[in-house]
This record gives C-alpha cells, sequence and structure tokens, in this order.
C-alpha cells in the first residue's frame, strides 16, 4: 500500500452501511483523507462500494454536527444553541429522573435505526434503565421474523455461503436485491462473485432488480402474495419427487404433515392469486430443487407485510426439503464465535415485561420468547399520541430518522410533537432532529470502537473498528449512553465498553487491544454440524411442522393470508387505486434516508424516483423523467418517472426515506416525496410479529401539473 506525503494508515471496518468490508483508512492532520478496501480481508478481497468510499465526504461535512444542541425558540423553530456536554448530559438525565420517578421507566423509550455499531448497547440502555420501550423501525419489517423463523425451523440462523472452496450452483433471490442492497448478511460482492462463476439465479420480485437482471428466470409476483408463490414450489418440489428424500426422512419433523397440508396449492392456484404463470412456478420450484447446492437469498419482499411470519416460513421450508441447510455452498448455520452481547437482560423488572407496548399480542416481537424483545412501533407511537395505553413521555433517538422510515410519517409527526422530551443523537440535522428538544453530535464508523462479527447475526468471523480520528465534539453512541447510565447511577455503568467488548472476545482467547493488531479472526467452516449433535430445535430436526409455533396459537404450516388492502381484498377500493404499490427498493447510493447531502452520490442520482411501466405511463400521459404524483388511500407525494420494462405492468413502485437536506428547516421537505406518507400502520398486523404492510398497499399515479396537485403540508 502506498502511503501520500504525511499520511497515516489503519485497518478498520467500513459502517457506513451494516458494514463487513475491510478497510484501509488514510488519515491526514487528524483527517480520514482516503479510505480503500483490504485485500487481505475474506469478505470483501479489496472491493469497496460506492458510498463506502464516501467516507472521507460523509466525515468532514460542513454540515455534520459537531457539538451539543439545545432548542432555544418552539420546537421547530430551528434555533439552538451549542452546550457542554457536561451541560446537556445533566439537564437529559435529570428529566429522565423526573420522568422514571414520577411515571415509571416505561414512560421513557428508546429508539434507533438499522444494524449499527451500537444497536446492542441501546438494548442494554434500555434493560438498564428499566424500560421494555425500545424500537427500531425494521425489526418487524426487517430482519426479526427471518431470524425468528430460522431460529424456529433450523435452531440458527443461515447465510448463504459464498465464502468456501463450493459455490452455489443456483441462487434463489427472494424479495432481495443483494448487488445493490448488499450488507445484510452478505455483500453484493461476493453473491456477485458466485453469479459469475456460473450460479443460476432465480429472481422472484415485481421488478427486474439489479440482481434480477443477471438471473435465468424472473418471477414478477404480485406484492405481498409471496406465501402462495412459495406454497406452490413446495407443492410442486413434494409431487415431483425433487425434494431429497434422505435428508428429510433422517433430519426433518412433519413431512407428511407438509405434505398433505400442501396438496391444494398447485401452480394453478398460486398463478391466479401471484400473477406469476403456473409454468413458470413449476420451472422454479424444479431448478431450486435440482441444482444442487442452492442458497435461497430472502429479503424484506418477504417480510412487509401482515402475514410475514408465514411467507418466511414458506420459503424457509424450500430450503429444509431440499436439503440445501448447511452444505458446503448452500445456505449455512452460524458459527457464532463471540459471546453474545451483554444487555443486561435479567436488570428488567419481571412486572416491565407486560407493560411492554405490542407484546401481549405480537409475542415473537415483544413477548419472552422473542429473539430480542422489543416494542411495537404503532402502538408505541400511539402511546405518545394518545397516552393509551399509558403516556409515553421522553424519547431518546440514537440514530434514527423516523419521520421518514417509520410508516405513516403524519402520524409519526404528531407522535413526536406531544412528547414532553425529544432526544436525538445524528450525525447530521435531520428532519427528525430538528423537532427535538435536543441534538447530539454522533461518532461516525473511523472515530468508533467497537467489535463486529459479521456476517451479522451468525458471526462467522469477528473484526475490530478502531477509534482513528475525532471530528469536534462527536462522540460514539455508547459512550452517551455510559455517561447518562453513570449519571442515572444504572446497574452495569461501572463497567466500561472495552470491558464489555472483552467479554465478548473472551470464548477466542483474546482482547480487543489485541483484536485490533489482529484486525480479524476468521476460523475455517465447520459444515453439517446437525450430525454432530442434531439442529438447536426441541425435536433436534429441522422442523417442517412446527409444534413451538402450535403451542404458541400460530399454524404450525405456513398458510397465505390475502393481503388486507388489495385489487382481490378492496376491489372498491382498487377503482380508485389501481395499482399495486411496493416501497422501499435500495438505491446503491444512499444507505436508508442517509447521504443526500454527498454531493457525488446525489449527483449520480438528483431525485426521487417512481417506477412504472410503459402501459401505464402511456395511459396516464406520463413521459420519462416527469414529475408524478404517487397517491395512496393515506396520502401523496411526487417523485419522477422512471419508465421500464423491468416491472409488472400492474405494479408501482416508489424509493423510500427521501428529505432534501438543502431544502429550509425544519421540514427539510419530507412531506414531499417521501414514500411513508403512502404506506399503513393500521391494522390488521402479523399476528406474532405485528409486521405492518409496506409493500403490497394500493396506489394510483397522474402527471403533477402545474397549477394542480401540489404535495400536502402539515
Ligand atoms: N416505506 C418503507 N419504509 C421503510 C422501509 C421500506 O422498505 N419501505 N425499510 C425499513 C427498514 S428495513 C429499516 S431497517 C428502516 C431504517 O430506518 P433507520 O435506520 O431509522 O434509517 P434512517 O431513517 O436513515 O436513520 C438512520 C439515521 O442514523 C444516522 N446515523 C448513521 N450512523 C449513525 C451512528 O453511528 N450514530 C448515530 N447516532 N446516528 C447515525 C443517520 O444520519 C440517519 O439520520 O426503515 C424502514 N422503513
Ligand atoms: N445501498 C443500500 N443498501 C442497503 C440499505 C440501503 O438503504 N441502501 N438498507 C439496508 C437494510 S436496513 C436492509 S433491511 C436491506 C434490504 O435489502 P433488500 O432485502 O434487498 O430490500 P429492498 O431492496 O428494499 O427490496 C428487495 C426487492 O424486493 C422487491 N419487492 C418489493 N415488494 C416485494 C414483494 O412483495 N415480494 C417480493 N418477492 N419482492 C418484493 C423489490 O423490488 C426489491 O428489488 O438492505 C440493506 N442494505
Ligand atoms: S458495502 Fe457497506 S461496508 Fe462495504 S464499502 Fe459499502 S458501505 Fe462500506
Ligand atoms: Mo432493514
Amino acid at each position: 500500500m502506498k502511503l501520500r506525503d504525511g499520511e497515516q494508515v489503519f485497518r478498520s471496518v467500513c459502517r457506513v452501511c451494516h458494514g463487513g468490508c475491510g478497510v484501509q483508512v488514510f488519515v491526514k492532520d487528524g483527517k480520514v483523507v482516503r479510505v480503500k478496501g483490504d485485500p487481505a480481508s475474506p469478505m470483501n478481497k479489496g472491493w469497496m462500494c460506492v458510498k463506502g468510499v464516501m467516507t472521507p465526504e460523509i466525515a468532514n461535512h460542513p454540515d455534520r454536527l459537531r457539538t451539543p444542541l439545545r432548542r432555544k425558540g418552539e420546537r421547530g423553530s430551528g434555533q439552538w444553541e451549542s452546550i457542554s456536554w457536561d451541560e446537556v448530559l445533566g439537564e437529559i438525565t435529570s428529566q429522565l429522573e423526573k420522568f422514571r420517578k414520577g411515571f415509571g421507566p416505561e414512560s421513557i423509550a428508546l429508539g434507533q435505526g438499522t444494524g449499527r455499531h451500537h444497536y446492542m448497547h441501546v438494548v442494554r440502555f434500555a434493560n438498564a434503565l428499566g424500560t421494555p420501550n425500545w424500537y427500531e423501525p425494521g425489526l418487524a419489517q426487517c430482519f426479526i421474523p427471518r431470524i425468528t423463523v430460522s431460529n424456529l425451523t433450523y435452531g440458527g440462523f443461515v447465510v448463504g455461503d459464498y465464502y468456501g472452496e463450493i459455490s452455489p450452483k443456483c441462487i434463489l433471490f427472494w424479495g432481495h436485491n443483494p448487488l445493490v442492497s448488499g450488507p445484510d448478511g452478505e455483500l453484493s460482492i461476493s453473491v456477485k462473485r458466485a453469479l459469475d462463476r456460473g450460479a443460476l439465479g432465480i429472481a422472484v420480485d415485481p421488478r427486474r432488480s439489479e440482481t434480477g437482471k443477471y438471473c435465468q428466470q424472473w418471477l414478477p409476483v404480485r406484492p405481498g402474495t409471496d406465501a402462495a408463490l412459495a406454497l406452490a414450489m413446495i407443492h410442486v418440489i413434494i409431487r415431483e419427487n425433487i425434494f431429497d428424500a434422505e435428508f428429510v426422512a433422517k433430519w426433518t419433523t412433519g413431512f407428511d404433515e407438509l405434505k398433505k397440508h400442501v396438496e391444494p396449492f398447485t401452480p394453478g392456484w398460486a398463478e391466479a392469486i401471484t400473477w406469476v404463470p403456473s409454468s413458470d412456478i413449476v420451472k422454479a420450484a424444479k431448478t431450486y430443487a435440482l441444482n444442487k447446492p442452492a442458497v435461497l437469498e430472502w429479503g424484506l419482499g418477504l417480510e412487509q407485510n401482515p402475514n410475514s411470519l408465514q411467507t418466511v416460513r414458506a420459503a424457509a421450508i424450500l430450503r429444509g426439503l431440499t436439503g440445501n441447510v448447511d452444505i458446503p455452498g448452500g445456505d449455512i448455520l452460524g458459527m457464532n464465535i463471540v459471546r453474545s452481547y451483554p444487555t443486561l437482560k435479567d436488570k428488567l423488572p419481571e412486572g416491565m415485561l407486560k407493560k411492554r407496548l405490542g407484546a401481549e399480542h405480537f409475542k415473537l416481537l415483544g413477548g419472552w420468547r422473542a429473539f430480542m424483545p422489543s416494542a411495537h412501533i404503532p402502538t408505541l407511537f400511539r402511546a405518545m399520541r394518545t397516552g393509551e395505553p399509558y403516556r409515553v413521555r421522553a424519547l431518546l433517538i440514537f440514530g434514527g430518522n423516523p419521520l421518514t422510515t417509520v410508516a405513516n410519517s403524519k402520524e409519526v409527526y404528531e407522535s413526536l410533537q406531544k412528547l414532553d422530551l425529544l432526544v436525538v443523537t445524528d450525525l447530521f440535522m435531520t428532519p427528525t432532529a430538528a423537532i427535538a428538544d435536543y441534538v447530539l453530535p454522533a461518532a461516525l464508523w473511523p472515530e468508533v470502537e467497537q467489535v463486529i462479527g459479521y456476517p451479522l447475526v451468525v458471526e462467522n468471523m469477528v473484526m475490530a473498528q478502531q477509534k482513528i480520528t475525532q471530528v469536534g465534539e462527536c462522540r460514539q453512541d455508547e459512550w452517551i449512553i455510559d455517561e447518562m447510565s453513570r449519571r442515572l447511577g444504572l446497574p452495569g455503568s461501572e463497567e466500561r465498553l472495552e470491558d464489555v467488548m472483552n467479554y465478548q472476545l473472551e470464548p477466542l482467547g483474546i482482547t480487543y487491544q489485541k483484536l485490533k493488531e489482529q484486525v480479524f479472526i476468521h476460523p475455517p467452516h465447520e459444515y453439517r454440524k446437525f450430525e454432530k449433535n442434531g439442529f438447536r430445535t426441541p425435536s433436534k430436526k429441522l422442523e417442517l411442522y412446527c409444534r413451538t409455533l402450535e403451542r404458541m396459537g400460530y399454524d404450525p404450516l405456513p398458510t397465505y393470508k390475502e393481503p388486507p388492502e388489495s385489487p382481490v381484498q378492496t376491489p372498491e377500493l382498487a377503482r380508485e387505486f389501481p395499482y399495486v404499490l411496493t416501497t422501499g427498493s435500495r438505491r446503491k447510493e444512499f444507505f436508508q434516508s442517509e447521504h443526500r447531502q454527498i454531493p457525488l452520490l446525489r449527483k449520480r442520482r438528483p431525485y426521487p424516483q417512481v417506477e412504472m411501466h410503459p402501459e401505464v405511463a402511456a395511459l396516464h400521459g406520463i413521459k420519462q423523467g416527469d414529475w408524478v404524483i404517487v397517491s395512496s388511500p393515506r396520502g401523496r407525494i411526487r417523485m419522477k418517472a422512471l419508465i421500464t420494462e423491468d416491472i409488472h405492468p400492474r405494479v408501482v413502485n416508489v424509493e423510500h426515506a427521501w428529505w432534501f437536506p438543502e431544502k429550509s428547516a425544519p421540514d427539510y421537505g419530507v412531506w414531499e416525496s417521501n414514500a411513508n406518507m403512502l404506506t399503513n400502520n393500521a391494522p390488521p398486523y402479523d399476528t406474532a410479529f405485528g409486521s405492518y404492510q409496506l409493500r403490497g398497499l394500493l396506489c394510483r399515479v397522474e402527471k403533477e401539473v402545474e397549477t394542480g396537485l401540489k404535495p400536502v403540508s402539515t
């Protein structure tokens, strides 16, 4: 590696997204000046994505928050004063103490964003504070159904095996576009390499996504109906006798029940529901079953609907039937080489479990069996807004912009405005931070110390993030939490972050300081672990039929449910809103609501886009690049038309999490093009996870005319 004048280099791990890329960080005069992929990292082997290489532009951006801020005028007036850490922490903790004593710790909620370095530390803080109410905008809508279903079915989480000698022969991409969204258990580059090595690709997606373009087969499914498609594929695999009979007989439970259960779910039945031709369903089922080893890459397309448990279960069963679990080149169970984060869950008083908002209904999200029990977002925000069943008075958000990422943004706004205390810790001023009482400046990844196990959840490799630079008064979230904990005298506050990291690393016989020198540890993968001790399920087998679910009152075998808002369920509404709306598909340039202020990224994607088929565009007189109004029964937004053949002709797709840092405070244009103005946070929810619907709603599109429709604003 070549050093330029005055540079120093450090090895760490990029966390502009969920992370995973080993990198070399070049520092000059105390600033990050460039980052490069680390060729020695087994994960990315020197590769980096377009966001990661922008780290210096993010770290040194003039708009970065650099000091703690206290609101001066009214909420949202845009008037702030800089105060010291000592003052801000003193003021916040004295208010927290007041709420805790006066109304109980459950009146304080904690919020955060998707899988950051401080994720588990926020959970730890909630337990230490004694509040059951923390949330993250993903959870029931992201990853928790996949993790929980994996645990129930296989006794552990699985990820595609792109790391060994044997490469997958087939990859079934189900509602997932990893060439763009990569770091959700794998990296884009690993998937791309497997496809380049000749893996057959099948994409189940209403859009022919960037990943879909590499696939031999595209199944443009009607959003929200994936469970029907998966059930039909199970039907075909059993009917055609192309399941792995030996594996099924020896290592699974409930095959006979499953076989009987799927008899009615023929490809013809599924075609009517999913809009995918039955011949394509048969072909996809055969390709997946007959090309072993195969990976099933699952994503948000399976989860962001009110039948998330059963949809994800149906996909999980496909892996089991075909014997693709924990084999080289298949979907592998994690090594979990680090000890789980000490979240102090035993410090949460018993009585608080019952008070967790939503837990009594959504047992796999908030109940004691849940993977990482959290509050149900619509129930929590309703409690802020209405005081039912009790008032939530304070919310501390560590990295999250819920005005853009939680369904039904207008209700989110009303809920936040009702709080007595809103504190937002972020890298930048956002529309959510702009209506807070205090805004705290967060550290970006090169300013942070943490241990990261990767791929997420399965932890086959462990890496050290190290603090290399300091920007202004920015502090890592864990530090802020620890300082608050100390002032409040909470359990665990005597431990330093380094103690926590060392505790995690203990089974590896290494300390954080040593790991920093070593950069990463990547033990060889052990396959077919079930042959030694069975699967880590109650039956020790892979559970096609799940008795745990049955005991909890959920269907032990997967079932299909029509989405509550759809051309079939609500045909009257569909006359007014004739297209099926899906939201959220990721873009390479942005991570969720971030990076719109980074010039090189924004230049590549200056506007929010709505994708529609040429037939739809022609019907409404819409031309490529026109501004379009997209409306749903809940609201309307404007986006630029992206007209493409690569989408089902009855589906419209909008990007999510748009706001405009260049527009004026406090809204920053958050009401203009924000997908969650269209989405629904009302029941019905998934009965186990409480997932609400972000995909498979109804909408209409029309060309924006200058004097006509204007975006709604509050
Ligand atoms: N309609 C629709 N809505 C969706 C989705 C969808 O597909 N469709 N997807 C959902 C999913 S899967 C998820 S995970 C959520 C994501 O939702 P969030 O994770 O809430 O994403 P953001 O809104 O971008 O908020 C992240 C904020 O954290 C800040 N940040 C980044 N790093 C740090 C850090 O280290 N510390 C601190 N304190 N702040 C930091 C960023 O500047 C940004 O403002 O959105 C959900 N919302
Ligand atoms: N660049 C970038 N990378 C990211 C993120 C980001 O914001 N930007 N976010 C991160 C986070 S938190 C997450 S959770 C992951 C998400 O990563 P993915 O799971 O890949 O999520 P999406 O790209 O939102 O959606 C995947 C695909 O689902 C399709 N789809 C939409 N509705 C349906 C449906 O009903 N059924 C099916 N089968 N498909 C459907 C979309 O067209 C899209 O191509 O990405 C992570 N990585
Ligand atoms: S994929 Fe994620 S970890 Fe890798 S370079 Fe991009 S932002 Fe960084
Ligand atoms: Mo997510």
